[in-house]
Order: structure tokens, then C-alpha cells, then sequence
């Protein structure tokens, strides 16, 4: 068949709603994007480890440590089944953790932040999950359906995750004022670098477009920006706290909150490796990753002797 025909009813298939599988037929930009996306996404749930992690061994209670454990744990979780689905679109996973390690792959910019006091947990519940699952609710409908189905199981995972941040925000938003001052200087930290998690604005947005078209994205960058901004702004109303932006306001008009400007220099600076904490972050990975050499090595050399005794037998 032409490659015309076969864009053709490619393009129909999603245009119809239904999912793509890794072996049917598809252009090889959409690939490439899939790829990208899901590479991406998958490094960023392990760099996004090291922020929490940094905090497991000094939780301030029982409880909060085992929550916290299992929500860095899940985390590791997201980014094995994400690198599984990219690797149904041909590339392997040594490749994609060789261009994390080498600096070459992208990864969320919220994750070179730092975390330094046990409300960024808060925080970072509250607001990074949260936006994640306003970007990745609309994933479970991606068209490529690896990417989708992972996504399910993700999204109820990071429901928990963000109540648990908010759960934590909560409570110091009702003790003393020492913790609700640690709760709003959290949130004056992370409000700004939350919101641009979501991604340049639709006009500076160079794969929108195409990727709304074969509907891997359903919502532009600016649509879930403003609807993570309409819903935190009443969230954080019941904590009692104050968002750091004195533009931000209700547009009756619109029915919408107006926000203020972001900078978007600091963005396009830490998305190209100058953040707070970029360079601590691929050295923590990357150590771990050549600490953890003999695991792989064993693990490798234990699953070729069982195979060899089965062969045998
Ligand atoms: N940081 O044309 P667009 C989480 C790049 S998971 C860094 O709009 P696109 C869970 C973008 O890659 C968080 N780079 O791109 C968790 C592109 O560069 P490229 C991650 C960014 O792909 C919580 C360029 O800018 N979530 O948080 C960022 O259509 C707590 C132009 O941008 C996902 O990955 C950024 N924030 O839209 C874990 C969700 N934004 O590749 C631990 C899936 C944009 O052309 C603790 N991904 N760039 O060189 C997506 O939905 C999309 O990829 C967007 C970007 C919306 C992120």
C-alpha cells in the first residue's frame, strides 16, 4: 500500500478513537514522538525520586516515613512500566539510560529544585503531583495504546500521591505558626516552577499542534495550566495560604483565574541543565546507576544459568 493510503488511515483509526499497537503501521515521526514523550516522561519519574528521597530517612514520624517510601517507590514504579511502553516503539533501554546519564535526554524541569524543609513533601504533593495528573489524566486516552493503558494504573497512583501532599500541607496549615510559615515559604517556592511544568505557552510550543492531531495530547499546554490554576487557587484558599502572585485574580468574564506573567527565562534556563540542582541530580543518577553494576551483572548471570538448566533438562 501506498504510504499515503497508510497516513491516510492511520489518521482515521485515531481520528475514530481507536488506539495504535506497537505493531501496526505508523509514520515514523509519530514514533519519534512517542519516543521522546515517553522517554521523557519515564526519566522524570526516576530524577523525581531524588527530590522526595532526600527526605525518607528524615520523615517526621513512622507513618510519614512509610508513606513516603511507598510514594518514591511508585515512582520507580511509573518510569519502569513508561520505559516498557517506549520500548514497544523499537528503542532499547540501555539507549534511553545512556542519553539520560549523557545529559542529552530531556526530564521535568520542576525535579532540579531543591527540597529543604519537610513542607516541600507538602508541596510538592500538593502542587507536582498535581499537575501531573492534570497533564496525565488526558494521557490515558493517548492514542498509542501502551502509552495509555501505563497511564491508568499511573493516575491512581498519583491521586494517592497528591493527597498525601496536600494531607501534609493541611496539617501544618493548622499548627503552630512556625509550621504554617514553613508551609507558605514552600508554596512561595514551588507555585512558579509548578505552573511551568506544563510546558512553554501554546504560541512557543513547537510539537503541540501535531501532537493534538494524532491525539497523543488532548489539551494544550496553556488549556491544563488554567485548569491546574482554577482548582489550586480554591485548594489553597482551605489551607489558609497565600499564592505568591499578586496578578492572580477570578475574570468573571472568562470564568477563569487570571495569572501572572511567568518567567520564562528561569524555565528555558533549567530545562537546559542550569537549574538550582541539575548537575547533583544526573550525579546522584548517574553514581547510581554504576553503583548498582554488579546487581545488573548478577542478576544477568543468575537468569543465563537458569536458562541453561532448563535447556538442559
Ligand atoms: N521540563 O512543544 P512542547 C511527574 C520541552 S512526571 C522540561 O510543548 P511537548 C510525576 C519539551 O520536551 C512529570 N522540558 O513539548 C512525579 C520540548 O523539548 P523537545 C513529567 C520541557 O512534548 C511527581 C520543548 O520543551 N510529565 O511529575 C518541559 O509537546 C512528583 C517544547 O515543548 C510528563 O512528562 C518541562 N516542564 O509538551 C514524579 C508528561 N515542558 O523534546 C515525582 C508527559 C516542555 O522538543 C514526584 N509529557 N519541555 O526537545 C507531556 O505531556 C509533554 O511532553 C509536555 C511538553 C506537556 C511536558
Amino acid at each position: 500500500m501506498a504510504e499515503i493510503n497508510l497516513e491516510q488511515k492511520f489518521q482515521e483509526k485515531i481520528d475514530n478513537e481507536l488506539r495504535i499497537e506497537p505493531k501496526d503501521w505508523m509514520p515514523e515521526k509519530y514514533r519519534q514522538t512517542l519516543i521522546r514523550q515517553i522517554s521523557q516522561h519515564a526519566h522524570s519519574e526516576i530524577i523525581g525520586m531524588l527530590p522526595e528521597g532526600n527526605w525518607i530517612t528524615r520523615a517526621p514520624s513512622l507513618r510519614r516515613k512509610a508513606v513516603l517510601l511507598a510514594k518514591v517507590q511508585d515512582e520507580a514504579g511509573h518510569g519502569l512500566y513508561l520505559y516498557s511502553a517506549a520500548e514497544t516503539l523499537g528503542i532499547s533501554r540501555d539507549k534511553m539510560y545512556s542519553q539520560l546519564h549523557s545529559g542529552e535526554a530531556k526530564y521535568s524541569s520542576i525535579f532540579n529544585y531543591p527540597t529543604i524543609t519537610w513542607a516541600d513533601m507538602g508541596a510538592i504533593g500538593w502542587l507536582v503531583d498535581g499537575a501531573a495528573i492534570m497533564n496525565q489524566v488526558p494521557l490515558c486516552r493517548a492514542s498509542y495504546g501502551p502509552y495509555s493503558r501505563a497511564m491508568v494504573r499511573v493516575c491512581k497512583e498519583e491521586s494517592f500521591h497528591q493527597r498525601q501532599g496536600y494531607e501534609i500541607m493541611l496539617t501544618l496549615s493548622k499548627g503552630s505558626s512556625v509550621q504554617k510559615k514553613m508551609a507558605q515559604d514552600a508554596l512561595n517556592r514551588w507555585w512558579w516552577p509548578s505552573i511551568m511544568m506544563f510546558g512553554p505557552t501554546d504560541d512557543a510550543s513547537p510539537n503541540s499542534i501535531q501532537s493534538m492531531k494524532w491525539k497523543i495530547k488532548r489539551f494544550s499546554n496553556d488549556e491544563l495550566r488554567q485548569k491546574f490554576v482554577d482548582v489550586t487557587v480554591e485548594q489553597a484558599k482551605i489551607l489558609g495560604l497565600t499564592i505568591p502572585d499578586k496578578d492572580l485574580k477570578w475574570n468573571e468574564e472568562r470564568g477563569h483565574y487570571d495569572f501572572g506573567e511567568i518567567n520564562w527565562d528561569e524555565f528555558w534556563n533549567v530545562v537546559k541543565g542550569n537549574g538550582p540542582c541539575n548537575k547533583e541530580r544526573l550525579e546522584t543518577r548517574k553514581k547510581a546507576w554504576e553503583e548498582g553494576e554488579w546487581v545488573r551483572e548478577a542478576a544477568q548471570a543468575h537468569a543465563e544459568k537458569r536458562k541453561a538448566k532448563k535447556e538442559a533438562a
